[in-house]
């Protein structure tokens, strides 16, 4: 099946359904950047010039928001909670829509059941038939959700997951062993996945893959009128929460002394304690309303929490500069309540170090509170920049499509197959309509290739032996490989079957494979 482009986003807005805040709120989304994703589609279609793409059965189950796992998220939409996650499904659902593949979405466990033919009323009765999807994009709680229901067949179906993980997960905290050999297990689990499978909101470390999200794009007219209607006193706090603002008085005083204070804090009949009665509170915005107050703005400033959340992008892209707190000593799951726990130890070096590293200046002042002359400095400097709307392209959906559309392609164009015994690596992709790629060799080099290949091994011995990873059906012996050198798409035995990686290829180029362009 061919995978067609899509620029009508009705058919999409039907599966994910009703009756929830945290649903309404994504399908307003959806509705609001439909034009845009469109339009991005068309650009894409063009760039890829007629390039075949493969329709792919795609289960996105969106595990926090399904009331088995408590979905504390839903009764806060309207009330200031984290929406950032709620962006970053809708736009995944709607790249994977508008990139044609074919798309079931569940939001409870029955939803789940069912779309993996698992039979009613035996939850715990593992899936025994092909898995009936190519990809599966879900979260920790799906996870947890999936181990249940699927039983042992989630092992041998794993590399066809993904997992939408906000702040990422570091390999040390993903390998069961290694974890708990050297105390990295947390809460969210070891699963012994490549770690590329966990998507993150932002491009925090190669070692997981960056899925992101996407922010409003201007053209040229939106752009300069945006920057002649700019106030240059005028601005926005970031924090829909009031607790956000808790102990900031200080900074908001020194603000408000050179300009006026705009906030978009929920509340319910009063004005909040923690917000000044001179800062000019909105409520709660719906999103466009949001875009509306930052086009005016000139200055969009953090007071440290939340970390690393879509707002200050879709500030920057509205021509705001962003003025934020570096965190000395950085904040982490090592010395902070918010991070503890979660598996990485990365260092977050300031509220948001993609602006901060990824952006920066003029967009994005990054500078140390605790200085008040720095600070206020920087509010002057700011008032008297003038900046450009900004958008890195990577936030653009026309960068979301292009980069889902890269995995989709990529990361699932390379099965493990083993070869028969007496046939090499060559041979057995070759088979396949396939090549050997000895680069992939360290991915089924491990004890999980074997298993997901159902291998029974009595003994997993790694040696110096130019035909592993291989196994003996005989014997019941499985050999890893001990040296990479040796790593070989050639060698064979008639005594092992091997296990190789193998990928797809360009015709009249097999050097490259097929969009490696
Ligand atoms: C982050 O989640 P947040 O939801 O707190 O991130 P924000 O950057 O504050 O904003 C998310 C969206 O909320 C929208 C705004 C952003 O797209 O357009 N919004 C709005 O609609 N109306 C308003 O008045 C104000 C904002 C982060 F993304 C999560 O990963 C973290 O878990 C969370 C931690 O609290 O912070």
């Amino acid at each position: 099946q061919t995978a067609a482009f899509r620029t009508d986003l009705s058919s999409l807005l039907d599966l994910v359904g009703t009756g929830k805040e945290s649903l309404s709120f994504m399908k307003r989304r959806m509705r609001r950047l439909a034009s845009q994703w469109g339009t991005a589609a068309q650009r894409l279609h063009a760039k890829l010039r007629q390039r075949w793409r493969e329709q792919k059965k795609i289960l996105v189950h969106v595990g926090f928001l399904t009331e088995e796992s408590g979905d504390v998220f839903s009764p806060k939409v309207l009330k200031g909670g984290p929406l950032g996650e709620m962006v970053q499904w809708a736009d995944i659902l709607t790249a994977l829509h508008v990139l044609g593949h074919n798309l079931k979405i569940s939001m409870s466990v029955k939803e789940l059941q069912g779309f993996l033919g698992v039979p009613p009323g035996r939850g715990s009765c593992p899936l025994t038939g092909p898995l009936p999807f190519d990809l599966i994009y879900t979260d920790y709680h799906g996870m947890q959700q999936m181990k249940q229901h699927m039983g042992l067949s989630l092992k041998r179906h794993k590399c066809h997951i993904r997992v939408i993980d906000t702040f990422g997960t570091e390999p040390a905290y993903n390998h069961e062993d290694y974890a708990t050999l050297h105390g990295y297990r947390t809460n969210w689990g070891y699963w012994n996945l490549n770690s590329r499978q966990y998507m993150t909101m932002f491009p925090h470390t190669p070692d997981n893959s960056f899925m992101g999200f996407v922010s409003e794009e201007l053209n040229d007219t939106e752009k300069s009128s945006i920057m002649q209607n700019k106030v240059n006193n005028m601005a926005v706090v970031y924090g829909k929460e009031a607790s956000m603002w808790k102990g900031k008085e200080g900074f908001l005083q020194i603000l408000h002394r050179y300009m006026e204070v705009h906030g978009t804090v929920y509340y319910e009949t009063q004005r909040p304690p923690e917000v000044p009665a001179y800062v000019k509170n909105h409520g709660l915005l719906p999103q466009h309303e949001l875009q509306t107050l930052l086009r005016k703005a000139k200055l969009f400033i953090g007071f440290g929490f939340p970390y690393e959340g879509p707002a200050p992008l879709e500030a920057i892209a509205n021509g705001c500069i962003y003025l934020q707190p570096k965190f000395h000593p950085p904040h982490s799951s090592l010395n902070h309540e918010f991070f503890r726990g979660k598996p990485t130890s990365r260092e977050v070096s300031s509220q948001h170090p993609y602006a901060e590293q990824y952006i920066g200046r003029p967009h994005v002042m990054t500078v140390d509170y605790n200085n008040s002359q720095e600070f206020d400095s920087a509010i002057r400097e700011i008032m008297s920049t003038k900046v450009e709307p900004y958008l890195p392209y990577e936030y653009t959906c026309e960068g979301m499509l292009e980069r889902v559309h890269a995995y989709i392609q990529h990361q699932v164009g390379s099965p493990l197959l083993a070869s028969q015994e007496g046939q090499s690596c060559v041979e057995a992709c070759q088979r396949a309509n396939l090549v050997c790629e000895p680069a992939l060799f360290r991915f089924v080099n491990n004890k999980e290739a074997l298993r997901g290949l159902e291998v029974q091994c009595e003994v997993v011995e790694a040696e110096v032996n130019h035909v592993f990873p291989a196994f003996s059906v005989l014997r019941r012996e499985c050999g890893l490989q001990k040296d990479p050198l040796l790593y070989s798409c050639a060698g064979l035995s008639p005594k092992y079957r091997r296990l190789c990686p193998c990928r797809d290829y360009r015709r009249g180029q097999v050097a490259l494979c097929r969009d490696c362009l």
